[in-house]
């Protein structure tokens, strides 16, 4: 009588999150199903170069970067574009990779970049391998984050100085 072979090992179903930290009021830690339950999901189609794997094209939906961050109390002076314009945000992937931009990249007062979360990369839900930064105004991909493990926000000078 053959054995039986033992049923292979359950995947791990704990979702992918992403801490938001920083200079905020509310900082914790946010699943893709936060993401997709708590903020209105946009669509971006887009298409970016890669060095190494030339012209890519994606579809992607999720919220805004700026809504999702905005509800976190990032500790500005909300009237005042001056003050906002000092803050930056870095974004980490699970692998090291990392990026930062500023605050007035994604704000309508200044450079009004619809930058998402995703929470979908074409059709598929990202639940398991974690949010994607998107940033449908960049030419290349290099800012497109996968993983996300970690958004920080901050003001420079970092001693407020
Ligand atoms: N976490 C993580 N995300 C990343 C990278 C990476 O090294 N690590 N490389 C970026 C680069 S350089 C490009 S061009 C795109 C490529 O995405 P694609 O191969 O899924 O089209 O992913 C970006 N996102
Ligand atoms: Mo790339």
């Amino acid at each position: 009588m053959s054995r039986l072979s033992a049923p292979p090992p359950a995947k791990s179903v704990r979702p992918a999150a992403l801490a938001l930290l920083g200079d905020i009021d509310r900082p914790g830690t946010l699943t893709v199903g936060d993401l997709r339950a708590r903020w209105e999901q946009r669509h971006a189609e887009v298409v970016f170069d890669c060095a190494t794997s030339g012209s890519r094209h994606h579809r992607f939906e999720g919220p805004l970067l700026r809504d999702v961050v905005l509800d976190a109390g990032p500790v500005f002076d909300p009237r005042r574009r001056k003050d906002r314009s000092r803050f930056l945000l870095a974004v980490a992937g699970r692998d090291g990779h990392h990026t930062v931009l500023s605050w007035a990249e994604l704000d309508a007062d200044f450079g009004d970049a619809p930058v998402l979360l995703a929470t979908r990369l074409d059709g598929a839900d990202l639940d398991g391998a974690g949010s994607q930064l998107v940033v449908p105004t960049d030419r290349c991909g290099a800012r497109y984050i996968s993983a996300v493990t970690r958004v920080w926000v901050g003001a420079w000078p970092p001693d407020g100085g």
